[in-house]
């Protein structure tokens, strides 16, 4: 029987286990990726395993996201990555270069190559034949170390794409569609696999704006082909020699399979606050748009901007609206600048960034209150823009530049009929990606040779072995896809806090409810209850990590999100699912005890624990799905600790495994 490309490239990287869906593997990384405000924890745990020296193929260290340093403590911890990437032997990317997945794509990203990285959009390379995932911190540490990266053996579903956009519809279109039809906990536990004869019809950048959209399907990631196309961008990128031929077998056979006629797709929106919210945009035409964002890793390379910039040519935004361009990377910049694009943008009214994630977590340009906020963006969770209540949507460049000409929410094919000269750009490469590479230091150019840490950096909490008796109050109960975006904001206010845990605890689950930290802090262990999906979302370990530190002992939940789940054991709290009839039962501030031997049944394989609830009243039963390798980690206290330990009986835990 033939392979899927998944399975081609995970074969060529197996050194544990046997790929059976459902069966955990260990795969080993060829390249990995950090960044900013998860990369810190990342540096501070490799330093803590007592590793020495990065062992993939690449390692970079990417400044992204809070680029704007408004606190010494984000500059701190800009100074503390470049001194980490230098002494561990990284590539380090500096402030303002660009957001890391682009960044990453126009100068590492490369066929039949695996990568992991402590970002969630991390699959983005997936649309040049890389199988990327994302993943907690500590795993970027292990993996960077040279270990194994474990994963359950997802489902591959083969999306088969068949057509041609329309003119005016997009990828950004494709993507949203995706949504729209498996929501954003549809990818759960599967990778999502392009083929058919639509895939020669999209554009590596076009195809790397479905693959990091496929993050919010909750997908282990996505990834196409390799072809002409990806040959062309490769070498334009002056990276032609990096090109492999990687595809399925043709008698490949899939799990699932889903077809996508790219000629029916129109232009579509995700509507407030979900991005699986999705509607064609001519269902939500006339809504006032106060704000138009483009930019981020989703649209925000040169050929997301271009459309706009060719949009707005010789023409002027509606007065009442405002619109900001801000660049995936300096690269995108440098040469829109250099062909003269930025002029025309700024003609039109358009105010130019600096090239950041910045106000796709809410850092700069938060909406005005009661404003709608049209953003090319991947995420639209209620709050993430910085102001509570927002109300943001999620459109493809063509359908966010349509809203700034008019004001409102309009389908671009509409405004084209109404203007009369509006011609779809269509999607156009430059000739050459000829952006300078001044901002990008290699190992070997490495300005430091030691770590520097400011006084907002602080240790990694360790917690102790897992006890056998478990008790304490259901100290909250929430609703289903409870997003890392709840538990920890990513907001200014919070952000610069991210080296300095007992701080950042403070804010702990603060969206959802802002007593959460302090009742957590006073009150003796306890749990949290949450519906289905929780902890969508972002990769940030530091939503399981700040509830460790609070005390918090495990989560009963209808169901796990996969990056969220893999860093509750790597912070030793048990992550328990639980039936709909339980969840609607449970309320806050029942008393819950696990009446079976926590750490012995964790240990020996135990699935099912009993659950008593105020002292008998009730009970019920919680399951635990995990794997031998995830049972150790947790009984162990975290993967930490659980890695110290393995090294003192001499198995460092960061060397491939050999079974
Ligand atoms: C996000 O888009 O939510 C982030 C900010 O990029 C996060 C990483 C982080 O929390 O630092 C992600 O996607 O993993
Ligand atoms: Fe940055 Fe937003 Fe992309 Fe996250 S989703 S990496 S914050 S641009």
């Amino acid at each position: 029987m033939g392979q899927t490309l998944t399975e081609k490239i995970l074969s060529d990287h197996l050194v544990a286990g046997e790929l059976e869906t459902g069966e955990e593997i260990g795969i080993e990384i060829d390249q990995v990726l950090t960044q900013d405000t998860t990369g810190t924890l990342v540096w501070l745990q490799f330093e803590a395993l007592d590793l020495d020296e990065v062992q993939t193929e690449i390692a970079a260290q990417y400044c992204d996201h809070q680029t704007y340093q408004f606190d010494f403590k984000n500059t701190d911890d800009h100074r503390f990555l470049r001194s980490a990437a230098g002494t561990f032997g990284a590539h380090f990317s500096r402030p303002g270069n660009g957001i890391c997945h682009n960044v990453h794509k126009e100068n590492f990203a490369a066929p039949g190559k695996t990568m992991l990285g402590s970002d969630s959009h991390t699959p983005t390379p997936g649309g040049l034949g890389e199988l990327a995932i994302g993943a907690g911190g500590l795993d970027v540490s292990v993996a960077m170390g040279g270990g194994p990266y474990y994963i359950e053996m997802p489902e591959i579903v083969n999306v088969r794409l068949e057509g041609e956009l329309p003119e005016w519809s997009t990828a950004k279109d494709v993507a949203l569609e995706m949504l729209r039809r498996l929501t954003v906990k549809g990818g759960v536990g599967k990778i999502f696999e392009y083929t058919g004869p639509g895939v020669e019809n999209l554009t590596v950048p076009e195809r790397t704006t479905i693959t990091n959209l496929g993050t919010e399907l909750g997908a282990t990631t996505s990834i196409f082909p390799t072809d002409g196309e990806t040959r062309d961008y490769l070498e334009r990128q002056g990276r032609g020699d990096e090109f492999v031929d990687v595809g399925p077998d043709e008698d490949a056979e899939y799990d699932d399979e889903i077809v996508v006629d790219m000629s029916e797709i129109e232009p579509l929106v995700a509507k407030p606050s979900m991005p699986d919210n999705v509607v064609p945009v001519r269902e939500v035409a006339g809504e006032s748009v106060d704000q138009v964002i483009i930019g981020s890793c989703t649209n925000g390379g040169y050929e997301d901007i271009l459309p706009t910039a060719k949009m707005l040519e010789g023409r002027e935004i509606e007065k009442k609206t405002e619109m900001i361009v801000a660049p995936g990377s300096k690269q995108a910049s440098e040469i829109l600048a250099r062909e003269g694009w930025t002029a025309e943008l700024m003609a039109a009214g358009v105010n130019f960034s600096e090239a950041t994630c910045g106000a796709c977590i809410g850092i700069g340009h938060v909406p005005a209150s009661d404003s709608v906020s049209v953003r090319t963006f991947n995420r639209n969770f209620e709050g993430r823009s910085g102001i509570e209540d927002d109300s943001v949507f999620l459109a493809s460049p063509e359908v966010a530049a349509a809203a700034a000409l008019k004001g409102e929410l309009v389908d671009p094919r509409d405004l084209a009929d109404e203007l009369g000269d509006l011609e779809a750009p269509g999607v156009e490469l430059p000739d050459q990606y000829d952006g300078s590479k001044a901002d990008l230091i290699a190992p070997d150019e490495a300005v430091d040779d030691e770590l520097i840490k400011g006084p907002n950096i602080g240790d990694v909490p360790l917690k102790d072995e897992l006890d056998s008796e478990l008790e304490g109050p259901n100290l909250l109960r929430m609703e289903d896809n409870i997003t890392t975006d709840h538990i920890i904001p990513a907001t200014q206010d919070i952000l610069m806090y991210r080296s300095n845990v007992p701080k950042l605890s403070e804010f702990t689950l603060s969206r959802v409810d802002d007593t959460f930290a302090e009742r957590a802090l006073e009150s003796d262990g306890g749990f949290l209850v949450a519906g289905e999906n929780y902890g969508q979302g972002s990769s940030r370990e530091h939503a399981a990590l700040c509830p460790m530190y609070l005390g918090i002992e495990g989560v009963f939940a209808r169901s796990f999100a996969r990056i969220h789940k893999a860093n509750l054991f790597n912070f030793g709290l048990i992550p328990l699912t639980i039936d709909e009839e339980t969840y609607e039962r449970l309320e806050q501030g029942d008393d819950l005890e696990v009446l079976d031997d926590v750490a012995d049944g964790v240990r020996s394989g135990r699935e099912e624990f009993t659950v008593s609830v105020d002292d008998g009243e009730w009970e019920f039963t919680a399951n635990l799905d995990a794997s031998e390798r995830e049972r150790e980690i947790l009984a162990d206290g975290g993967k930490l600790s659980h890695t110290k330990k393995l090294a003192k009986d001499g198995d460092s835990g960061a060397t491939p495994a050999d079974d």
